[in-house]
């Protein structure tokens, strides 16, 4: 087997975004895209030599060939050893662990997580650290500086290795393991949760319908939820990943998880429903019609983590993404924790979650996880929500009502422009922010503005400094409008405007959000322009 040393060029815009590398998967797919990016991950981290990696993906169109180029350059840089999940499947959860538990040096997954999958759709490569996390920004930035130096990458001339089966392969001097994706992930929820609680809660006859949306999650939940934990066959739907998804769009959201929420509020509803992504990261919750946002369902957590034996000593702090709701840090005061408030994106919670300043982190986009791993763990969230509900034995609604009464309501919701033209997406936050200043004091849609600035986060790890991570204006009475440009888009930009007004007493709260929020969301287009300035007349996805 040779090794070849192929000349390249640098291709610009690989700069990973707000998860790893996101481009249309014909992009991928050109000559030296992915192989360049591949190279720059090495060159930028010291070199592949003598290195272990884990591989995995989510099962989306292209990872298949995209793996045996990965193994075939990792091969020839010297890599010591890749641990692969069979068939090049890993959810990004279980990727985050087997770096962890093996004690690697890092970990490549490949996803485009919840955006579409398939020839025209999107692909992605993520490089994670040796702690089991996404690449924190001063490594992406190395990566990104490497990717514009390239001159040549390096790879070997060899058959495709065989990951359709676990065992030992040697590709040049290289090993590759390839695992069971699954069962190392299991003994790790195993250790967490209280499955013969669950068990039981599932012998008495309770019902849960589980949405893997075509994606990475449906071997995981079949084995666990239907396997382990006696959940009905059946339980678990649109359980085989495929490489489009099915055609569909794994974001589980009440948009793209319609299915899931008319089952839930339909005649004869099962007591629990819960979906996740593409690549596993991602949960979304809902009870008998019962809805819970993401950021609520963060809170529900954190204020009855003590009731999984893993979390029973207690959380020793707390984070959340900066446009989150912040029903968490009701819940955080109510404890006495400490609350972290970071940029959007799960890889500026590893610092936190290595430090042991906290041990749970969400963020608004149904992304929720622990210091168990170091991402978002979809499948973990569910599991949390069941070791509850076979606690409390109340439905989710009662559940979410006695949430509210105690800590208050935060309505939250997130409306999103997508495939915006990105010089006007860029012009509307350049414009807002040369006007944040003035903006405190003054009044918008009949609500007065007390504070408005530009987040930057200082990591009270490592000292490092980001800037730029979204405008945020305060209104009275703890409302909010945070504005920010989406950074996992393939086309044009996408601009996000997150929500938030709380509501404290039990009288006033209502039942529909956009309705509790109608004053938040006019004064942020008054304040924003955002219906002249995209040409839009309303939000493309409202969650
Ligand atoms: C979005 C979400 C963010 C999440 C990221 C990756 O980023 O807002 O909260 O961490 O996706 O999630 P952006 O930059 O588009 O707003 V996943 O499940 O796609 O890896
Ligand atoms: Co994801």
């Amino acid at each position: 087997m040779t090794v070849h040393t192929v000349p390249t060029q640098p291709i610009a815009g690989q700069k990973p975004g707000t998860s790893g590398l996101r481009k249309k998967t014909p992009v991928f797919m050109q000559p030296h895209y992915l192989e360049n990016f591949v190279q720059a991950i090495w060159n930028g981290t010291g070199g592949a030599e003598g290195k272990t990696y884990v591989l995995g993906g989510d099962g989306r169109y292209f990872g298949d060939r995209a793996a045996q180029v990965i193994l075939r350059m990792a091969a020839a840089s010297g890599a010591k050893k890749v641990i692969v999940g069979q068939n090049a499947l890993l959810s990004t959860p279980a990727a985050s662990h087997l770096i962890r538990l093996r004690g690697a040096d890092g970990g490549i997954i490949m996803s485009a997580s919840h955006n579409p999958g398939g020839p025209t759709e999107d692909f992605g490569v993520k490089y994670n650290v040796a702690n089991g996390g996404p690449a924190p920004e001063p490594v992406t930035e190395k990566i990104f500086e490497a990717t514009k130096a390239l001159t040549e990458y390096r790879i070997l001339d060899a058959q495709d290795a065989d990951l359709s089966t676990p065992g030992t392969r040697i590709l040049g001097g290289m090993e590759i393991e390839v695992v069971d994706p699954v069962a190392d992930y299991a003994d790790l929820m195993r250790s967490i949760f209280d499955f013969d609680k669950i068990r039981a809660l599932f012998a008495d006859g309770f019902r849960i319908r589980f949405d893997a949306m075509h994606a990475v999650t449906g071997p995981y939940a079949k084995a666990i939820l239907e396997g382990e934990l006696g959940a009905p066959a059946g339980s678990v739907v649109n359980a085989v990943p495929s490489p489009d998804f099915g055609g569909g769009h794994p974001d589980p959201n009440p948009i793209w998880a319609k299915d899931l929420m008319d089952a839930m509020f339909g005649a004869d509803a099962p007591d629990f429903g819960a979906a996740s992504d593409g690549d596993g990261d991602r949960n979304m919750i809902v009870g008998r019609d019962c809805y819970v946002t993401p950021s609520d369902s963060l809170a529900v957590l954190a204020a009855n983590a003590t009731l999984v034996p893993a979390y029973a000593g207690g959380l020793k702090g707390v984070a959340r993404s900066m446009p989150t709701s912040r029903a968490l840090d009701r819940v955080a005061e109510s404890l006495g924790l400490a609350c972290y408030e970071t940029p959007t994106g799960w890889k500026f919670f590893g610092n936190l979650l290595d430090a042991g300043k906290a041990t749970l982190c969400g963020e608004e986009s149904a992304g929720t996880g622990s210091d168990h791993v170091r991402e978002k763990d979809g499948l973990w969230a569910v599991l949390f929500w069941l070791n509850l509900l076979a606690e409390r034995r109340q439905p989710v609604a009662g559940i979410m009502a006695d949430h509210w009464a105690k800590y208050g309501r935060n309505y939250y919701s997130r409306h999103d422009y997508e495939a915006v033209d990105a010089a006007a997406a860029g012009e509307l936050v350049a414009a807002l922010r040369g006007k944040l200043g003035s903006l405190p004091g003054r009044s918008a849609a009949g609500l007065r503005i007390e504070a408005a600035d530009e987040f930057a986060y200082d990591d009270p790890v490592d000292g490092s400094r980001s800037e730029g991570q979204g405008l945020r204006i305060m209104t009275e009475g703890g409302g909010r409008i945070v504005l920010r440009l989406s950074g996992t888009g393939t086309e044009g930009a996408t601009l996000r405007v997150y929500l938030e007004r709380v509501e404290t007493d039990p009288a006033r709260m209502q039942d529909d959000p956009q309705e509790a929020l109608a004053g938040v969301i006019a004064a942020a287009e008054e304040i924003a322009g955002i219906r002249a300035r995209t040409g839009r007349t309303a939000p493309d996805v409202i969650t």
